[in-house]
Protein backbone atom coordinates (compact mmCIF):
# COMPACT_ATOMS: atom_id res chain seq x y z
CA UNK A 1 0.00 0.00 0.00
CA UNK A 2 0.70 3.38 -0.75
CA UNK A 3 1.04 6.74 2.04
CA UNK A 4 -1.57 8.11 0.36
CA UNK A 5 -3.65 4.90 0.18
CA UNK A 6 -6.31 4.93 3.07
CA UNK A 7 -9.71 2.89 3.23
CA UNK A 8 -11.22 5.48 5.68
CA UNK A 9 -14.27 5.97 3.26
CA UNK A 10 -14.77 2.46 3.07
CA UNK A 11 -18.20 1.23 3.79
CA UNK A 12 -17.82 -0.61 7.37
CA UNK A 13 -18.33 -4.14 7.44
CA UNK A 14 -17.06 -6.19 10.31
CA UNK A 15 -17.96 -5.67 13.74
CA UNK A 16 -15.41 -4.96 15.99
CA UNK A 17 -14.56 -5.12 19.92
CA UNK A 18 -12.68 -2.12 21.46
CA UNK A 19 -11.18 -2.39 25.24
CA UNK A 20 -10.39 1.63 26.45
CA UNK A 21 -8.04 1.38 29.13
CA UNK A 22 -8.49 4.91 31.27
CA UNK A 23 -11.51 7.22 31.94
CA UNK A 24 -9.97 10.58 32.16
CA UNK A 25 -10.00 12.67 29.05
CA UNK A 26 -8.70 10.36 26.61
CA UNK A 27 -10.57 7.55 27.18
CA UNK A 28 -13.84 9.75 27.13
CA UNK A 29 -12.96 10.97 23.75
CA UNK A 30 -12.31 7.53 22.87
CA UNK A 31 -15.53 6.19 23.65
CA UNK A 32 -17.71 9.01 22.25
CA UNK A 33 -15.79 8.25 18.97
CA UNK A 34 -15.91 5.11 18.82
CA UNK A 35 -19.94 5.29 19.98
CA UNK A 36 -20.87 7.84 16.93
CA UNK A 37 -18.86 5.10 14.97
CA UNK A 38 -21.38 2.05 15.85
CA UNK A 39 -18.24 0.50 17.22
CA UNK A 40 -18.65 -2.19 20.53
CA UNK A 41 -16.48 -1.11 23.37
CA UNK A 42 -16.37 -0.68 27.12
CA UNK A 43 -14.19 1.20 29.25
CA UNK A 44 -12.01 0.07 32.30
CA UNK A 45 -11.00 2.49 34.60
CA UNK A 46 -8.95 1.49 37.90
CA UNK A 47 -10.55 4.06 39.81
CA UNK A 48 -13.90 4.37 41.33
CA UNK A 49 -14.17 7.77 39.30
CA UNK A 50 -13.77 9.34 36.07
CA UNK A 51 -11.24 12.55 35.31
CA UNK A 52 -7.57 10.92 35.07
CA UNK A 53 -5.56 13.88 36.00
CA UNK A 54 -8.20 15.89 37.29
CA UNK A 55 -9.57 13.02 40.18
CA UNK A 56 -6.26 12.09 40.90
CA UNK A 57 -5.27 16.45 41.73
CA UNK A 58 -7.04 18.09 43.87
CA UNK A 59 -4.63 20.17 45.58
CA UNK A 60 -4.96 23.59 47.04
CA UNK A 61 -5.09 25.80 44.08
CA UNK A 62 -5.38 23.28 41.75
CA UNK A 63 -6.22 24.90 37.89
CA UNK A 64 -5.08 23.87 34.15
CA UNK A 65 -2.19 25.81 32.30
CA UNK A 66 -3.91 25.68 28.82
CA UNK A 67 -6.99 28.13 28.55
CA UNK A 68 -9.91 26.39 29.51
CA UNK A 69 -12.26 27.47 26.28
CA UNK A 70 -8.96 25.34 24.58
CA UNK A 71 -8.95 22.63 26.89
CA UNK A 72 -12.25 21.79 26.02
CA UNK A 73 -13.58 18.93 23.29
CA UNK A 74 -13.68 20.58 20.05
CA UNK A 75 -17.24 19.07 20.05
CA UNK A 76 -18.52 20.39 23.57
CA UNK A 77 -17.55 23.72 24.26
CA UNK A 78 -18.56 24.87 27.30
CA UNK A 79 -20.17 27.80 28.00
CA UNK A 80 -19.63 27.81 31.94
CA UNK A 81 -16.03 27.85 32.40
CA UNK A 82 -15.74 30.43 35.48
CA UNK A 83 -12.21 31.62 34.55
CA UNK A 84 -9.98 31.77 31.66
CA UNK A 85 -7.82 28.94 33.24
CA UNK A 86 -10.67 26.99 35.46
CA UNK A 87 -10.26 25.31 38.59
CA UNK A 88 -9.51 21.45 38.80
CA UNK A 89 -12.83 20.48 39.88
CA UNK A 90 -14.52 22.59 37.36
CA UNK A 91 -12.45 20.55 34.76
CA UNK A 92 -13.13 17.38 36.36
CA UNK A 93 -17.18 17.92 36.61
CA UNK A 94 -16.61 18.91 32.52
CA UNK A 95 -15.71 15.16 31.78
CA UNK A 96 -18.00 14.08 33.97
CA UNK A 97 -20.38 15.81 32.07
CA UNK A 98 -19.46 15.23 28.76
CA UNK A 99 -19.16 11.28 29.82
CA UNK A 100 -23.45 11.42 30.50
CA UNK A 101 -23.91 13.79 27.92
CA UNK A 102 -22.55 11.75 24.76
CA UNK A 103 -23.76 8.20 26.81
CA UNK A 104 -20.55 6.68 27.52
CA UNK A 105 -20.68 6.66 31.03
CA UNK A 106 -22.48 3.78 31.80
CA UNK A 107 -19.95 1.81 29.34
CA UNK A 108 -17.42 1.79 32.16
CA UNK A 109 -16.46 -0.69 34.73
CA UNK A 110 -15.09 1.37 37.62
CA UNK A 111 -12.69 -0.10 40.26
CA UNK A 112 -11.17 -2.50 37.31
CA UNK A 113 -7.35 -2.39 36.76
CA UNK A 114 -6.10 -4.06 33.99
CA UNK A 115 -2.99 -5.92 34.34
CA UNK A 116 -2.17 -7.36 30.95
CA UNK A 117 -2.94 -7.48 27.35
CA UNK A 118 -2.14 -10.22 25.60
CA UNK A 119 -2.34 -10.41 21.92
CA UNK A 120 -3.13 -14.20 21.03
CA UNK A 121 -4.67 -15.90 17.81
CA UNK A 122 -5.70 -12.82 16.41
CA UNK A 123 -7.71 -10.95 19.05
CA UNK A 124 -6.24 -9.23 22.50
CA UNK A 125 -7.18 -11.03 25.62
CA UNK A 126 -7.44 -8.49 28.56
CA UNK A 127 -7.19 -9.11 32.26
CA UNK A 128 -8.04 -7.26 34.90
CA UNK A 129 -6.90 -7.57 38.54
CA UNK A 130 -10.23 -8.73 39.99
CA UNK A 131 -9.40 -11.51 38.06
CA UNK A 132 -11.76 -10.97 34.68
CA UNK A 133 -10.85 -11.53 30.98
CA UNK A 134 -12.12 -9.77 28.42
CA UNK A 135 -11.65 -10.65 24.77
CA UNK A 136 -10.99 -7.54 22.29
CA UNK A 137 -9.91 -6.60 18.74
CA UNK A 138 -8.31 -3.52 19.68
CA UNK A 139 -6.88 -1.70 22.36
CA UNK A 140 -6.72 1.80 23.04
CA UNK A 141 -4.62 2.53 25.90
CA UNK A 142 -5.49 6.03 27.40
CA UNK A 143 -4.02 5.45 30.83
CA UNK A 144 -2.64 9.02 31.14
CA UNK A 145 0.75 10.54 31.11
CA UNK A 146 1.65 12.02 34.86
CA UNK A 147 0.10 9.44 37.31
CA UNK A 148 2.25 7.91 39.16
CA UNK A 149 3.54 9.97 42.06
CA UNK A 150 7.15 10.60 42.41
CA UNK A 151 7.54 10.17 46.04
CA UNK A 152 11.53 10.89 47.64
CA UNK A 153 13.19 8.20 49.49
CA UNK A 154 14.37 10.74 52.09
CA UNK A 155 15.53 9.16 55.32
CA UNK A 156 13.33 9.24 58.15
CA UNK A 157 10.27 9.97 55.96
CA UNK A 158 8.23 7.64 57.96
CA UNK A 159 8.88 8.86 61.25
CA UNK A 160 7.39 12.45 61.19
CA UNK A 161 5.22 13.27 63.06
CA UNK A 162 2.81 15.37 60.96
CA UNK A 163 1.06 14.14 57.85
CA UNK A 164 3.15 13.68 54.88
CA UNK A 165 1.58 12.96 51.41
CA UNK A 166 1.99 13.77 47.88
CA UNK A 167 0.72 16.54 46.08
CA UNK A 168 -1.24 14.25 44.32
CA UNK A 169 -2.98 12.91 47.27
CA UNK A 170 -4.12 15.69 48.71
CA UNK A 171 -6.25 15.50 51.28
CA UNK A 172 -9.42 18.38 51.14
CA UNK A 173 -11.08 17.77 54.42
CA UNK A 174 -7.23 18.74 55.67
CA UNK A 175 -8.03 21.96 57.59
CA UNK A 176 -3.95 23.86 57.24
CA UNK A 177 -5.15 27.25 58.93
CA UNK A 178 -2.75 27.17 61.96
CA UNK A 179 -0.47 24.83 60.33
CA UNK A 180 3.10 24.46 59.57
CA UNK A 181 3.12 23.44 56.18
CA UNK A 182 6.25 22.64 54.15
CA UNK A 183 6.36 22.11 49.97
CA UNK A 184 9.11 20.26 48.59
CA UNK A 185 9.09 21.32 44.99
CA UNK A 186 9.00 24.09 42.55
CA UNK A 187 7.28 22.52 39.61
CA UNK A 188 3.68 23.90 38.66
CA UNK A 189 1.86 21.65 41.93
CA UNK A 190 3.85 23.55 43.44
CA UNK A 191 3.87 26.75 42.88
CA UNK A 192 -0.03 26.43 42.28
CA UNK A 193 0.25 24.78 46.19
CA UNK A 194 2.26 27.64 47.63
CA UNK A 195 0.21 30.24 45.70
CA UNK A 196 -3.04 29.05 47.61
CA UNK A 197 -2.33 28.20 50.83
CA UNK A 198 -0.01 31.09 51.68
CA UNK A 199 -2.10 33.40 53.36
CA UNK A 200 -4.04 30.50 54.93
CA UNK A 201 -1.79 28.69 56.82
CA UNK A 202 0.61 30.04 60.07
CA UNK A 203 4.08 29.38 58.79
CA UNK A 204 4.68 28.19 54.99
CA UNK A 205 8.36 26.39 53.83
CA UNK A 206 9.54 26.35 50.34
CA UNK A 207 12.21 23.75 49.39
CA UNK A 208 13.10 24.74 46.63
CA UNK A 209 15.68 22.55 44.82
CA UNK A 210 15.87 24.35 41.21
CA UNK A 211 14.72 27.65 40.78
CA UNK A 212 11.79 27.88 37.93
CA UNK A 213 11.29 30.29 35.58
CA UNK A 214 7.71 32.02 36.57
CA UNK A 215 5.79 33.62 33.73
CA UNK A 216 2.88 35.99 34.74
CA UNK A 217 -0.54 35.15 33.51
CA UNK A 218 -3.46 36.67 34.57
CA UNK A 219 -6.24 34.51 35.29
CA UNK A 220 -9.80 36.36 33.75
CA UNK A 221 -12.97 35.14 35.40
CA UNK A 222 -15.62 35.02 32.84
CA UNK A 223 -19.09 37.32 34.28
CA UNK A 224 -22.48 35.84 34.25
CA UNK A 225 -23.15 38.16 31.30
CA UNK A 226 -20.01 36.77 29.22
CA UNK A 227 -21.68 33.00 29.84
CA UNK A 228 -24.60 33.93 29.10
CA UNK A 229 -23.16 35.50 25.70
CA UNK A 230 -21.28 32.06 25.18
CA UNK A 231 -24.66 30.28 26.60
CA UNK A 232 -26.31 32.07 23.36
CA UNK A 233 -23.73 32.43 20.81
CA UNK A 234 -21.51 29.13 21.00
CA UNK A 235 -19.36 31.07 17.86
CA UNK A 236 -18.09 33.26 20.63
CA UNK A 237 -16.57 30.26 22.29
CA UNK A 238 -15.36 29.40 18.90
CA UNK A 239 -13.43 32.72 18.34
CA UNK A 240 -11.71 32.36 21.38
CA UNK A 241 -10.70 29.18 21.14
CA UNK A 242 -9.63 29.85 17.84
CA UNK A 243 -7.60 32.83 18.95
CA UNK A 244 -5.96 31.09 21.80
CA UNK A 245 -4.72 28.17 19.91
CA UNK A 246 -3.19 30.22 17.32
CA UNK A 247 -1.05 32.79 19.61
CA UNK A 248 -0.70 29.35 21.80
CA UNK A 249 0.85 27.26 18.49
CA UNK A 250 2.45 30.60 17.23
CA UNK A 251 3.86 31.88 20.30
CA UNK A 252 5.34 28.83 22.07
CA UNK A 253 4.04 24.96 20.53
CA UNK A 254 5.92 25.83 16.88
CA UNK A 255 9.07 27.81 18.92
CA UNK A 256 10.29 24.76 21.05
CA UNK A 257 12.39 23.30 18.60
CA UNK A 258 14.10 26.25 17.97
CA UNK A 259 16.14 27.19 20.85
CA UNK A 260 17.49 30.24 19.17
CA UNK A 261 13.76 31.52 17.96
CA UNK A 262 12.92 35.37 18.88
CA UNK A 263 9.63 34.16 20.77
CA UNK A 264 11.82 32.42 23.46
CA UNK A 265 13.63 35.07 24.20
CA UNK A 266 10.64 36.96 24.41
CA UNK A 267 9.16 34.71 27.06
CA UNK A 268 13.03 34.87 28.53
CA UNK A 269 12.70 38.73 29.14
CA UNK A 270 9.12 38.51 30.30
CA UNK A 271 10.30 35.88 33.08
CA UNK A 272 13.41 37.76 34.02
CA UNK A 273 11.10 41.22 34.61
CA UNK A 274 9.26 39.21 36.22
CA UNK A 275 11.53 38.09 38.86
CA UNK A 276 13.34 41.65 39.19
CA UNK A 277 10.15 43.93 39.17
CA UNK A 278 8.05 41.83 41.66
CA UNK A 279 10.97 40.02 44.51
CA UNK A 280 12.14 43.31 46.63
CA UNK A 281 14.22 41.21 48.52
CA UNK A 282 18.01 41.03 46.37
CA UNK A 283 18.52 37.85 48.16
CA UNK A 284 15.73 35.83 47.67
CA UNK A 285 15.44 37.72 44.05
CA UNK A 286 18.82 35.75 43.35
CA UNK A 287 17.77 32.63 44.99
CA UNK A 288 14.61 32.58 43.21
CA UNK A 289 16.78 32.90 39.57
CA UNK A 290 17.39 30.00 37.60
CA UNK A 291 20.78 29.10 35.98
CA UNK A 292 18.98 27.76 32.98
CA UNK A 293 16.97 29.43 30.30
CA UNK A 294 13.27 30.19 29.79
CA UNK A 295 11.69 26.90 28.93
CA UNK A 296 14.11 24.34 29.39
CA UNK A 297 11.78 22.92 32.26
CA UNK A 298 8.26 23.48 31.86
CA UNK A 299 7.42 26.88 31.74
CA UNK A 300 5.43 27.94 35.19
CA UNK A 301 2.61 30.26 35.03
CA UNK A 302 1.54 32.16 37.72
CA UNK A 303 0.96 35.74 38.94
CA UNK A 304 0.36 34.97 42.56
CA UNK A 305 3.78 32.66 43.46
CA UNK A 306 6.19 35.63 44.12
CA UNK A 307 3.62 37.53 46.38
CA UNK A 308 3.07 34.31 48.20
CA UNK A 309 6.76 33.90 48.42
CA UNK A 310 7.53 37.31 50.15
CA UNK A 311 4.83 37.06 52.58
CA UNK A 312 5.86 37.46 56.28
CA UNK A 313 5.19 33.66 57.30
CA UNK A 314 6.91 32.07 54.13
CA UNK A 315 10.62 31.16 53.78
CA UNK A 316 12.25 30.00 50.92
CA UNK A 317 14.50 27.02 51.55
CA UNK A 318 17.43 26.15 49.30
CA UNK A 319 19.95 24.13 51.67
CA UNK A 320 19.20 20.91 50.27
CA UNK A 321 17.00 18.28 52.27
CA UNK A 322 19.32 15.74 54.49
CA UNK A 323 16.43 13.66 56.18
CA UNK A 324 12.97 13.99 57.84
CA UNK A 325 12.56 13.66 61.46
CA UNK A 326 9.47 13.54 63.82
CA UNK A 327 9.04 17.36 64.12
CA UNK A 328 10.62 18.41 60.57
CA UNK A 329 13.07 18.61 57.72
CA UNK A 330 16.36 18.93 58.69
CA UNK A 331 18.17 21.03 55.84
CA UNK A 332 21.98 19.83 55.17
CA UNK A 333 23.27 22.79 57.01
CA UNK A 334 21.87 21.28 60.09
CA UNK A 335 18.68 23.30 60.59
CA UNK A 336 15.81 21.86 61.66
CA UNK A 337 12.76 23.54 59.85
CA UNK A 338 9.29 22.31 61.90
CA UNK A 339 6.23 21.36 60.60
CA UNK A 340 3.01 19.80 60.92
CA UNK A 341 2.23 18.88 57.30
CA UNK A 342 4.53 18.21 54.47
CA UNK A 343 3.14 17.92 51.04
CA UNK A 344 5.95 16.57 48.40
CA UNK A 345 4.73 18.13 45.24
CA UNK A 346 7.71 15.92 43.91
CA UNK A 347 6.65 15.28 40.43
CA UNK A 348 6.09 11.92 38.63
CA UNK A 349 7.27 8.91 37.40
CA UNK A 350 6.62 10.12 33.77
CA UNK A 351 8.44 6.66 32.09
CA UNK A 352 5.44 3.99 33.29
CA UNK A 353 2.63 5.77 30.71
CA UNK A 354 0.61 2.08 30.74
CA UNK A 355 3.23 -0.15 33.12
CA UNK A 356 3.18 -1.74 35.38
CA UNK A 357 0.39 -3.60 32.70
CA UNK A 358 1.78 -6.23 31.17
CA UNK A 359 1.30 -6.27 27.34
CA UNK A 360 2.31 -8.88 25.07
CA UNK A 361 2.47 -8.09 21.81
CA UNK A 362 2.76 -10.59 18.66
CA UNK A 363 5.18 -13.65 18.87
CA UNK A 364 6.09 -13.02 22.36
CA UNK A 365 6.95 -9.56 21.84
CA UNK A 366 6.83 -7.91 25.36
CA UNK A 367 6.55 -4.09 26.43
CA UNK A 368 8.86 -4.64 29.33
CA UNK A 369 11.69 -5.74 26.23
CA UNK A 370 10.46 -3.33 24.02
CA UNK A 371 10.68 0.23 26.66
CA UNK A 372 13.86 -1.39 28.31
CA UNK A 373 15.76 1.64 28.04
CA UNK A 374 13.29 4.36 27.31
CA UNK A 375 9.73 4.54 26.65
CA UNK A 376 8.82 5.52 23.15
CA UNK A 377 6.19 4.84 20.39
CA UNK A 378 5.56 5.64 16.34
CA UNK A 379 3.79 8.87 16.52
CA UNK A 380 3.34 8.48 20.13
CA UNK A 381 0.73 5.83 18.66
CA UNK A 382 1.70 2.82 17.89
CA UNK A 383 4.52 -0.30 19.17
CA UNK A 384 5.91 -2.65 16.78
CA UNK A 385 4.50 -5.96 17.04
CA UNK A 386 1.78 -4.34 18.99
CA UNK A 387 -0.99 -4.94 16.45
CA UNK A 388 -4.14 -3.14 16.49
CA UNK A 389 -3.05 -1.55 19.89
CA UNK A 390 -3.13 2.15 20.34
CA UNK A 391 -1.94 4.69 22.72
CA UNK A 392 -2.75 7.80 23.28
CA UNK A 393 -0.32 11.03 24.59
CA UNK A 394 2.28 8.15 24.43
CA UNK A 395 5.63 8.85 24.27
CA UNK A 396 7.06 11.15 21.74
CA UNK A 397 3.92 13.11 22.02
CA UNK A 398 3.52 16.66 21.98
CA UNK A 399 2.93 16.67 25.63
CA UNK A 400 4.38 20.10 26.54
CA UNK A 401 3.42 21.73 23.54
CA UNK A 402 -0.25 22.16 23.67
CA UNK A 403 -3.59 21.43 24.98
CA UNK A 404 -3.66 17.71 25.53
CA UNK A 405 -7.47 17.30 24.15
CA UNK A 406 -6.72 18.75 21.08
CA UNK A 407 -3.70 16.57 20.60
CA UNK A 408 -5.77 13.02 21.46
CA UNK A 409 -8.52 14.19 19.00
CA UNK A 410 -6.12 14.27 16.52
CA UNK A 411 -5.04 11.33 17.50
CA UNK A 412 -8.29 9.37 17.49
CA UNK A 413 -8.97 10.73 14.33
CA UNK A 414 -5.51 9.26 12.58
CA UNK A 415 -6.35 5.97 15.06
CA UNK A 416 -9.58 5.50 13.07
CA UNK A 417 -8.07 5.72 9.68
CA UNK A 418 -6.03 2.90 10.40
CA UNK A 419 -8.91 0.95 12.30
CA UNK A 420 -10.87 1.60 8.94
CA UNK A 421 -8.86 -0.95 7.46
CA UNK A 422 -9.57 -3.82 9.35
CA UNK A 423 -12.89 -2.65 9.46
CA UNK A 424 -13.84 -2.59 5.57
CA UNK A 425 -12.03 -6.04 5.68
CA UNK A 426 -9.06 -4.75 3.83
CA UNK A 427 -6.94 -6.42 6.94
CA UNK A 428 -7.04 -8.11 10.07
CA UNK A 429 -3.95 -6.54 11.97
CA UNK A 430 -2.54 -3.18 11.55
CA UNK A 431 0.38 -1.89 13.88
CA UNK A 432 3.98 0.49 12.44
CA UNK A 433 7.04 -1.67 11.31
CA UNK A 434 9.87 -2.06 13.09
CA UNK A 435 12.14 -0.08 10.44
CA UNK A 436 9.51 3.35 10.52
CA UNK A 437 9.22 2.59 14.66
CA UNK A 438 12.79 2.89 14.71
CA UNK A 439 13.50 5.76 12.26
CA UNK A 440 11.07 7.79 13.91
CA UNK A 441 12.47 7.61 17.02
CA UNK A 442 16.13 8.16 15.32
CA UNK A 443 15.00 11.53 13.63
CA UNK A 444 12.70 12.93 16.42
CA UNK A 445 16.34 12.58 18.74
CA UNK A 446 18.48 14.51 16.16
CA UNK A 447 15.13 17.04 16.14
CA UNK A 448 15.58 17.18 20.17
CA UNK A 449 18.80 19.03 19.98
CA UNK A 450 17.72 21.70 19.08
CA UNK A 451 14.62 22.66 21.40
CA UNK A 452 14.77 24.52 24.30
CA UNK A 453 14.50 21.29 26.24
CA UNK A 454 18.07 20.37 25.79
CA UNK A 455 19.62 23.70 27.04
CA UNK A 456 21.21 22.33 29.87
CA UNK A 457 18.47 21.81 32.97
CA UNK A 458 17.10 18.51 34.57
CA UNK A 459 13.38 18.02 33.91
CA UNK A 460 11.15 15.61 33.33
CA UNK A 461 10.74 15.82 29.75
CA UNK A 462 14.33 14.23 29.67
CA UNK A 463 14.67 10.26 29.19
CA UNK A 464 17.18 8.80 31.58
CA UNK A 465 19.87 9.40 28.98
CA UNK A 466 19.23 13.30 29.29
CA UNK A 467 17.81 13.54 25.52
CA UNK A 468 13.80 15.57 25.91
CA UNK A 469 11.09 12.36 25.07
CA UNK A 470 8.45 14.87 23.80
CA UNK A 471 7.56 15.62 19.81
CA UNK A 472 10.31 18.13 18.89
CA UNK A 473 8.98 19.23 15.53
CA UNK A 474 6.75 21.94 15.27
CA UNK A 475 2.66 21.76 16.21
CA UNK A 476 1.70 22.31 12.90
CA UNK A 477 3.78 19.04 11.76
CA UNK A 478 1.95 17.13 14.08
CA UNK A 479 -1.13 18.16 12.96
CA UNK A 480 -0.28 17.98 9.28
CA UNK A 481 1.10 13.40 10.45
CA UNK A 482 -2.16 13.51 11.96
CA UNK A 483 -4.15 14.56 9.02
CA UNK A 484 -3.22 11.20 7.17
CA UNK A 485 -1.30 7.73 8.38
CA UNK A 486 1.78 6.92 6.28
CA UNK A 487 0.38 3.76 5.33
CA UNK A 488 3.73 2.43 4.31
CA UNK A 489 4.95 3.28 7.43
CA UNK A 490 2.67 0.04 8.96
CA UNK A 491 2.46 -3.53 8.81
CA UNK A 492 -0.67 -4.65 7.47
CA UNK A 493 -1.66 -8.06 7.61
O1 LIG B 1 6.12 18.01 39.08
P1 LIG B 1 7.54 18.47 38.48
P2 LIG B 1 4.74 18.80 39.15
N1 LIG B 1 14.30 16.80 46.67
O2 LIG B 1 8.22 17.21 38.11
C1 LIG B 1 11.31 18.64 43.00
C2 LIG B 1 1.67 19.07 34.95
N2 LIG B 1 0.93 19.94 35.81
O3 LIG B 1 3.76 17.90 39.79
O4 LIG B 1 13.52 20.71 39.55
C3 LIG B 1 13.91 18.05 46.41
O5 LIG B 1 7.40 19.54 37.47
C4 LIG B 1 11.84 18.96 41.63
O6 LIG B 1 13.09 19.59 41.73
P3 LIG B 1 14.10 19.66 40.45
C5 LIG B 1 2.66 19.90 34.20
O7 LIG B 1 2.88 19.30 32.96
C6 LIG B 1 0.17 20.87 35.23
O8 LIG B 1 4.90 20.14 39.72
O9 LIG B 1 14.06 18.30 39.82
N3 LIG B 1 13.11 18.39 45.41
C7 LIG B 1 10.73 19.87 41.11
O10 LIG B 1 10.88 21.17 41.58
C8 LIG B 1 3.85 19.79 35.07
O11 LIG B 1 5.06 20.11 34.42
C9 LIG B 1 -0.48 21.73 36.02
O12 LIG B 1 15.41 20.00 41.02
C10 LIG B 1 12.68 17.41 44.63
C11 LIG B 1 9.48 19.24 41.74
O13 LIG B 1 9.91 18.46 42.84
C12 LIG B 1 3.75 18.36 35.48
O14 LIG B 1 2.38 18.17 35.73
C13 LIG B 1 -0.41 21.67 37.38
C14 LIG B 1 13.04 16.07 44.83
C15 LIG B 1 8.74 18.35 40.78
O15 LIG B 1 8.24 19.13 39.74
C16 LIG B 1 4.49 17.98 36.73
O16 LIG B 1 4.35 19.01 37.67
C17 LIG B 1 0.36 20.72 37.93
C18 LIG B 1 13.89 15.79 45.89
N4 LIG B 1 14.32 14.54 46.15
C19 LIG B 1 1.04 19.84 37.15
N5 LIG B 1 12.44 15.32 43.87
C20 LIG B 1 -1.26 22.74 35.37
O17 LIG B 1 -1.91 22.49 34.40
C21 LIG B 1 11.75 16.17 43.10
N6 LIG B 1 11.89 17.43 43.55
C22 LIG B 1 -1.17 24.05 35.92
Amino acid sequence: MTSSDTSSDAPPSKSLRFVIIGAGMAGILSAIRLKEAGLDFVIYEKADKIGGTWRENTYAGIACDVPSHLYSYSFALNPEWSQQFAPGPEIRQYFEDVAERFGVASAIRYNCEITSCKFEVGRWQVAAADGSIDTADFIIAATGVLHHPAIPAFEGLDSFAGLAFHSARWDNDLDLSDRRVGVVGTGSSAIQIVSAIADRVKELTLFQRTAQWVIPVGNQTYSETEREKFRATPQAMLDIRTEVARAFIDGFANVLGDMDSPMIEAIQATCEANLNDNVKDPDLREKLRPNYRAGCKRLVMSERFYDAIQQPNAKLVTEAIDRVEPSGVRTKDGVLHELDVLVMATGFKVDAFMRPMEVVGREGATLREKWEVAPSAYMAISIPDFPNFFMLNGPNGPVGNFSLIDVVELQFAYIMQLVDHVRSNSCKEISVSRAAAERFDEDRKVAAQTTIWSTGCKSWYLDANGVPTAWPWTYDRFQEEMAQPKLADYEIR
